[in-house]
């Protein structure tokens, strides 16, 4: 009889479904982003590497949920301009989930200032200053909790299996 591929056992498929849904990032397009036509490439790039797609909104967020997200940096010179950029049109916000997301999706941005970054990683390929660096992500597993809580209510994340799991995952 032929092995079939595309059945795993379903200890097997229990252990990876753990493993993957371990971590979740926030990740937003930022104003500039959506402004500039990069929504479908900044996705398809989390598509492409494997990560999963929990919840995703358009959104023009108000004054008090950016003061809020970058709280921790409210006594910098540059919060005030970076409040007013982030409220300056809509974000695209979303939860990505997968092995380690939230160190490789920061990999996957670059550093925060766009001239540091290397080609390949989203800020060094389409952004040139740090006041527009066109993406955000949870810096770690902590912030991403918070942030995720601050931008989604919970029934906004949603729940699924996804059909190539155990083709990205062994
Ligand atoms: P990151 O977005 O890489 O996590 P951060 O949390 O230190 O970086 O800062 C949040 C944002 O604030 C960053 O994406 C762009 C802006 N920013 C940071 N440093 C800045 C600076 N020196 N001048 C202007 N904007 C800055
Ligand atoms: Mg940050």
């Amino acid at each position: 009889m032929v092995e079939r591929h595309t059945e795993y056992p379903s200890l097997q498929e229990a252990q990876i479904s753990s493993r993957m849904a371990d971590e979740s990032t926030f990740i937003a397009v930022k104003p500039d982003g959506v402004q500039r036509g990069l929504v479908g490439e900044i996705i398809k790039r989390f598509e492409q590497k494997g990560f999963k797609l929990v919840a995703m909104k358009f959104v023009q967020a108000s004054e008090e949920l950016l003061k809020e997200h970058y709280t921790d940096l409210k006594a910098l010179p540059f919060y005030p301009g970076l409040v007013k950029y982030m409220n300056s049109g809509p974000v695209v916000a979303m939860v990505w989930e997968g092995l380690n997301v939230v160190k490789t999706g920061r990999v996957m941005l670059g550093e925060t200032n766009p001239a540091n970054s290397k080609p390949g990683t989203i800020r060094g390929d389409f952004c040139i200053e740090v006041g527009r660096n066109i993406i955000h992500g949870s810096d770690s597993v902590d912030s991403a909790k918070r942030e995720i809580g601050l931008w989604f209510k919970p029934e906004e994340v949603v729940s699924y299996k996804s059909c190539a799991q155990s083709w990205i995952y062994e």
